[in-house]
């Protein structure tokens, strides 16, 4: 069975206090055994499920416990709803298995609730959990109280925040841009990460979405059309899936956002491109566009071709960025000047009051990502940041902005909250 619902990508996986966690090895392994035997019979041992049995299990007994997802017998589920103590010390964790097993199958399709419930009220019949489960029952109906639930309050918190984050109404940008103008890069900036490959040859050459998690939860993506987790983001690049889930470490971190990485569309060598972009904004599955060009060659045909376009088919609102401004000199060049120009050209071409975001995307990334540049990149970095001490690289002043820290002139937090505000 397929099942590849967006919104897992989005999903927090791990946590990082569950109460079973500090139990002996022993329990934790009975505890997960019953559990994983639960999550595959109800799922039919499905793919995704498995992923998010494994990443929860990982943060209870801290290994791949992937291993014992598979066909068990009732008597496991039994074993798990019967750990009652260690040593002289009495205690329950069925309040805990309960929520575990409603938790993570309404993770994966909320449907399957009231074939979980029943499912266990058979288990459980002779082994008194009936109250208990009853409770957690009407939790996840969302017809008890939450201080009913008797389960330590950071698993409320978690599927809260999983909650929450899903409801807000989920922004989608999509990114446009000729070749080289440093969509790549920007990207990246936005993330916080070294996601997509700069200046390869290879370039994108599809649509790639990516999606937010609300907090630092490793890479999500779909691999045969089931949820893949790693802990390790930085092994992954945009090369590897064409939707993915990762938490922005920009601004943009608290919001329910996709970017929507477009091939640029001026690629000589593959025409594709064009109507790979093209199609994706006249399709309009999307709330805004963001227009990247390169502040030193804007408004050349090409430009002008694919804003055209934009003007005739997108309805939604555009962002125009002016990008690499850093390499602008002082001694030669004149920002406020270029600036002037590109909105003419941009309301010759139709658009009304366009938003122009003057931006360095190189610097934000290294700004955002210092702690994993290479040697050459943190020389670029000292370089570029004694460069921006001057007036001349405060780049939102020439939108009537001002700025006080380092990222702020980079025009990076203007932009991100443009991109929330539209
Ligand atoms: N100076 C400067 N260079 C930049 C900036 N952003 C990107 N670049 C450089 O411009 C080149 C192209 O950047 P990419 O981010 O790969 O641009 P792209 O638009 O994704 O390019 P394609 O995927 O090939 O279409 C690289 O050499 C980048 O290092 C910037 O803000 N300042
Ligand atoms: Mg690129």
């Amino acid at each position: 069975m397929e099942h590849n619902n967006n919104n897992l990508l989005s999903h927090i996986c791990r946590i990082d206090n569950h109460p079973v966690k500090d139990l002996p090895v022993s329990i934790k392994q009975k505890y997960l055994i019953g559990l994983a035997a639960v999550l595959y019979t109800i799922s039919n041992g499905n793919a995704t499920m498995k992923t998010l049995f494994t990443q929860w299990a990982y943060s209870i007994i801290g290994q791949d416990a992937s291993c014992l997802f598979s066909q068990q017998t009732d008597d496991c589920v039994k074993k798990a709803l019967s750990i009652n103590r260690i040593g002289f010390r009495f205690f329950r964790c069925k309040h805990e298995f309960f929520f575990d097993c409603f938790y993570l199958t309404e993770s994966f399709d909320k449907g399957l609730l009231p074939k979980l419930g029943e499912y266990l009220t058979l288990i459980g019949k002779n082994i008194f959990t009936k109250e208990s489960l009853k409770t957690t029952i009407d939790y996840f109906n969302g017809s008890c109280d939450k201080n009913a639930l008797k389960v330590s309050e950071c698993l409320q918190k978690h599927r809260l925040l999983n909650i929450s984050f899903k409801q807000q109404k989920q922004k989608r940008v999509l990114v446009v841009a000729n070749v080289s103008a440093g969509k790549s890069t920007l990207i990246n900036a936005l993330l916080g990460y070294r996601f997509n490959n700069v200046r390869t040859t290879a370039c994108t050459s599809r649509l790639c979405e990516i999606y937010n998690k609300p907090i630092d939860d490793g890479f999500a993506y779909f691999q045969s059309n089931h949820l893949e987790y790693d802990p390790h983001i930085d092994s992954h690049t945009s090369d590897d899936a064409c939707k993915v889930g990762m938490h922005f470490k920009s601004t943009l971190g608290k919001a329910n956002i996709c970017l929507i990485d477009t091939p640029g569309v001026n690629n000589s060598t593959d025409t594709d491109h064009w109507k790979i972009t093209t199609t994706a904004i006249s399709h309009g599955a999307y709330d805004i566009v963001v227009f990247i060009s390169n502040g030193k060659y804007n408004g050349t045909t090409d430009e002008r071709k694919i804003l055209e376009h934009i003007y005739r088919n997108c309805k939604k609102p555009v962002l125009f960025v002016l990008n690499q401004l850093d390499a602008f000199n002082r001694s030669v060049d004149n920002i406020d000047e270029m600036i002037q120009d590109y909105m003419k050209e941009v309301k010759a071409i139709g658009f009304k009051n366009p938003q122009v975001y003057p931006v360095s995307a190189i610097y934000a990334f290294m700004l955002r990502h210092s702690n994993n540049l290479d040697e050459d990149e943190l020389d670029e970095l000292d370089l570029i940041k004694k460069r921006f001490s001057k007036d001349f690289y405060n780049l939102p002043k020439y939108v009537g902005l001002e700025s006080s820290s380092d990222i702020e002139r980079t025009g990076f937090i203007y932009l991100e909250k443009g991109i929330i505000k539209q």
